[in-house]
């Protein structure tokens, strides 16, 4: 009976992909509208021991008790449904009707949020199509042997979240190495306890990776592991490396070099990095459009600068290649607060570069709260930054030459 419920959990719970999903329980030509409303009537006969109890007359009668919702119903008696019905009939009525999912799941979340760990062991056989999983947890249950489970069954997995899972240990990064040649997207965001070497080892085989989370994976996101990435993942867009404080200018470096399409790039609170890794990225990434400095303290001016030169060297090219599509390069989001070094002509110079940047109340672009130093900084909303671009770029020229004297 677990097992069945945990099928249906896992609908919303675990699986994403509802396409991939549907196909694997149902097969392809099953999956009609039609098809599923059956399956759905099927679902409610079970329920209620009779074909017409009054099923869309809006609520369904038991002695004593009237129930308008599916929320409504007991969970004993939805306990019951649940083990009597297959559980092609659970999933495809759980497609149809959102109220009985809902629920199911609402009432069973406490048998997800402390079986986590059995749910995957079980759940993972059964889908073997699956391409996205996300198990977040709320208290982390997952271990080593679930991701080895989902790495020996889920061969076409592509969009992988174990994020906050900080019992996982190494032996999980090698099963997903070996596992999943395939997997663009992995967030690993706050697993604590991988290694660098388990990290690097992982770059070696999962060279298809777009989308990197380690925010707080201290101890695996090194700058011997950046290497690794650099060497190995070439496609990688987006990479989060929040609190990682071990990250230094030469991880940063090969990243750079190593992964020029990088997009989104988060550094906050990797208090070691100086301007050598952000004039790195400003030569080597010209498609970086966001990147959080938040509390790098020893970032300076000269990181800005460097920004702002790529930009006027890049431009010309930019234009031609981008055909008018301005907007879509350059940097669109900087996190620079807390960086108290920074001073305002540098940050102008920024925000007179980047039409994109702006501060509008209520939806900064440029963030630069915590440095008193920039009160003197304006950077236009949206709209007025268009208008102003081409007397921005001249004066921009003046304070790159002023700067450079
Ligand atoms: C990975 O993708 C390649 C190319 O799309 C494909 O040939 C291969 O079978 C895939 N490998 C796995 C394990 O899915
Ligand atoms: C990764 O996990 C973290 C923490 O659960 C979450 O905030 C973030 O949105 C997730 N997704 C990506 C793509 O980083
Ligand atoms: C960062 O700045 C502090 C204070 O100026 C300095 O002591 C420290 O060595 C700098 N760190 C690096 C990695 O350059
Ligand atoms: C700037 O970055 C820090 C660290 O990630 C974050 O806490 C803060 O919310 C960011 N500020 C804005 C306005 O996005
Ligand atoms: C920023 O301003 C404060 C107070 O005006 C001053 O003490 C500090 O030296 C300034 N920092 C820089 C980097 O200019
Ligand atoms: C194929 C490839 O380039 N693999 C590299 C992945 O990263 C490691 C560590 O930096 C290198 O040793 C491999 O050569």
């Amino acid at each position: 009976m677990i097992l069945k419920v945990s099928v249906l959990l896992s609908y919303n719970l675990l699986v994403i992909n509802r396409q991939a999903f549907l196909r694997e329980m149902a097969g392809e030509a099953k999956v009609r509208r039609e098809g599923l409303d059956l399956y759905s009537e099927k679902l409610m006969m079970f329920a209620f021991g009779g074909g017409k109890s009054g099923i869309g007359e809006g609520g369904v009668k038991i002695v004593g008790l009237v129930i308008t919702e599916w929320k409504d119903i007991p969970m004993e008696l939805l306990l019951r449904i649940v083990s009597l019905v297959d559980d092609r009939t659970v999933i495809m009525a759980s497609g149809v009707c959102s109220g009985w999912r809902d629920a199911i799941c609402s009432g069973l979340t406490h048998l997800c949020k402390n079986n986590m760990n059995n749910l995957v062991l079980s759940l993972a056989p059964k889908f073997t199509k699956l391409q996205t999983l996300v198990l977040r947890q709320d208290k982390p249950q997952l271990e080593d042997n679930a991701v080895e489970t989902i790495a020996s069954h889920c061969r076409d997995l592509q969009d992988l979240d174990l994020s906050k899972s900080f019992k996982l240990s190494d032996l999980s990064l090698y099963a997903l190495a070996h596992g999943f040649p395939n997997l663009t997207k992995l967030n690993i965001s706050g697993c604590t306890a991988f290694s660098d070497v388990s990290l690097e080892h992982l770059t070696g085989f999962c060279r298809k990776l777009k989308i990197l989370n380690l925010c707080g994976c201290v101890k695996s996101a090194t700058d011997r592991a950046l290497q690794a990435i650099g060497r190995n993942c070439s496609q990688l867009q987006s990479l989060n490396l929040g609190w990682c404080e071990n990250v230094g200018d030469d991880g940063v470096r090969s990243l750079a070099y190593g992964c020029p399409d990088i997009r989104t790039l988060d550094l906050c609170g990797c208090v070691c990095i100086t301007d050598e890794s952000v004039i790195a990225l400003a030569n080597s990434c010209p498609h970086l459009g966001s990147l959080c400095l938040y509390y790098c303290r020893n970032i300076t001016d000269r990181a800005m600068y460097s920004l702002v030169e790529n930009r006027m060297k890049n431009k010309p090219a930019m234009w031609k290649s981008m055909e008018g599509k301005y907007d879509e390069e350059g940097l669109k989001s900087l996190n620079i607060s807390q960086c108290t070094a920074i001073t305002p002509p540098a940050v102008q110079a920024l925000c007179d570069s980047f039409p994109a940047l702006h501060t509008c109340s209520g939806r900064h672009s440029l963030v630069m709260s915590g440095c008193l130093n920039l009160t003197s900084v304006h950077c236009a909303c949206v709209v007025q930054a268009h208008r102003a671009a081409s007397i921005a770029s001249f004066r921009t020229q003046n304070d790159l030459g002023k700067w450079k004297s």
